[in-house]
């Protein structure tokens, strides 16, 4: 059944405090994907992104550059706007943490959790990593042969003492617990939900909550002399973009709770234990779904800005085009997984795939029609039973797809929909129009219209992943805007004979790589 309520979509917000790297396109173009599917589904979408602008963090590299936190916000913040426009990515809006309808949401859910008598003054020491922005247990750290003592995900560690405000999270355990259990899909994949459930059994303490030593973040209301930490401000900028707190009837008050929180792996902890326990607290409605992607790894290793192994999304992009890089992404790596990248695997994928796969399809069959059928979509004659069961595979597309991607299985709704172009390239060769053209000219045009129509539908449903090659694609058969969404799948928008269709132009040419 088609669901048409509102839905939500966020990326994770980056810390501005360098160039975003590929591991931040990886994300939001597989979100990106997910919020364009959606639409064509013709729900509502609030696609929200953008940047985590406060914190130790911000301002150590901000010190280190002999510039102020908000101008190396706004200087990359901007590059991560590009990105965005770059990569094609249909977000509604774009949240940075410095501006001013932030502020004000932060400061409502702080005084909600202080009225519900879960927050105290006391004092914090202990171990703090500053590249996570995260508190870290004794037992979570390790003091390696070099005299550093190393966080859970290879980070440094300082010891802090410091005046705190504390959240009382230890109180939540048992309520986060049941609603892991009453929430199956809460938190996904499995691996990280078996880890956040151990996580929380292993006993929650109080979280420290602000932080005295420095003062780039959100004052705590009523007591300037301490910041927010900037995880508290940082989940907040969900509820911020949709108004819920500060504009209740709003436009976008509908939105909330989000439908999915899309983050990587690294900050699931943030994300299923401490947002919904805010949330709890603040007496607010919690996410219906947090799901962990991968790591994208450079030839097997960690990319992170603090290593210095980036890959630029930008260089890659000139290289070998968008759609094929969104695409490459989102088919190559099984999702929740992680995955590595290589220039070779790119260029095999677009090769296969793209331009031997679907590219070779449409311009196959629709250079045929347009020699052979006047330039028209050609009549549709009495079916036989392949003609039937090569339609009934692209008409099943639909569902199955919407199944894999309400899964977050976006890697396995792209391997559907690549099968059957490989069963429509069985079909074609099997058919062979090429030699109907002589014998039975009407049975040609059946078999033509077939293949058209199984292009049709693989376009319509490639959209979210690469769209504006799907867009070229659908220009091919001569698809209407209005007939372009997933309600026109199907028989319910087959191809019209009698359609001009002009000589196709190639939309996946082959990838070839520079001379060394
Ligand atoms: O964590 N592969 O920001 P961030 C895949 N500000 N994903 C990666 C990645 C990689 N190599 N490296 C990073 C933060 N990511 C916080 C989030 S949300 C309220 C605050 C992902 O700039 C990472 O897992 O370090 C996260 O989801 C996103 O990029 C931003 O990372």
């Amino acid at each position: 059944m088609t669901d048409t309520s509102p839905f939500y979509i966020t990326t994770a917000i980056s810390y501005p405090n360098g160039k975003p790297h590929i591991g931040h396109a990886y994300e939001l173009i597989a979100t990106d994907a997910m919020a364009r599917y959606q639409r064509l589904e013709g729900r509502e979408v609030l696609f929200l992104t953008g940047t985590d602008e406060h914190g130790q963090k911000m301002q150590q590299t901000a010190r280190k550059e002999g510039i102020s936190p908000q101008e190396l916000a706004d200087r990359n913040s901007a590059e991560f706007q590009k990105m965005a426009v770059l990569l094609n990515a249909s977000n509604d809006d774009f949240i940075r943490t410095t501006e001013a309808r932030h502020h004000e949401a932060v400061k409502v859910i702080w005084n909600r959790m202080g009225d519900a008598g879960d927050l105290y003054k006391d004092s914090y020491s202990g171990w703090y990593s500053v590249r996570d922005e995260a508190y870290y247990q004794e037992g979570e750290t390790e003091l390696r042969a070099d005299g550093v003592r190393y966080g859970p995900q290879g980070s440094p560690v300082e010891w802090v003492e410091e005046a705190s405000y504390f959240f009382k999270l230890s109180a939540y355990q048992d309520r986060l617990l049941k609603h892991y259990e009453d929430n199956p899909d809460f938190i996904g994949p499995a691996e990280r939900r078996n880890e956040v459930i151990s996580f929380v059994k292993s006993g929650l303490k109080d979280l420290s909550m602000s932080r005295t030593t420095f003062d780039w973040g959100i004052p705590v209301p009523n007591d300037p002399g301490h910041v927010m930490y900037v995880w508290v401000d940082a989940l907040t900028n969900y509820i911020t973009a949709t108004g819920y707190l500060t504009d209740p009837n709003g436009p976008r008050a509908k939105f909330w709770p989000a439908n999915i929180h899309m983050i990587g792996k690294d900050i699931i902890r943030f994300h299923a234990v401490y947002w919904p326990a805010f949330l709890m607290s603040a007496g607010l409605p919690l996410p219906k779904k947090v799901f962990a992607h991968g790591f994208l790894l450079n030839k097997g290793e960690k990319m992170s800005k603090s290593l210095g192994n980036v890959v630029d999304p930008f260089n890659l992009v000139e290289h070998f085009g968008l759609d094929p890089i969104r695409y490459f992404f989102l088919r190559e790596v099984s999702f929740g997984q992680d995955g590595s990248y290589s220039e070779e695997g790119i260029a095999t994928r677009i090769n296969s795939d793209l331009a031997n796969g679907i590219g070779n399809l449409a311009s196959r069959s629709l250079s045929m029609i347009v020699k052979n059928c006047d330039g028209q979509i050609p009549e549709c004659g009495p079916l036989t039973d392949e003609d039937k069961a090569m339609l009934a595979a692209a008409d099943a597309l639909h569902a199955s797809t919407r199944d894999d991607m309400n899964a977050l299985m976006i890697h396995r709704a792209l391997t559907a929909i690549i099968a059957v172009v490989s069963e429509a390239d069985r079909y074609f060769a099997g058919q062979e129009p090429w030699a109907l053209k002589k014998t039975d000219p009407a049975r040609m045009a059946t078999v033509l219209y077939v293949t058209a129509d199984v292009v049709r539908q693989i376009a319509i449903l490639l959209q979210p992943f690469m769209p504006e090659s799907a867009g070229k694609l659908l220009d091919l058969v001569a698809i209407p805007a209005d007939k372009r969404d997933f309600a026109s799948l199907g028989e319910a928008g087959r191809l019209v004979a009698g359609t001009a269709l002009e000589a196709p132009k190639p939309v996946f040419p082959r990838y070839v790589a520079p001379e060394a």
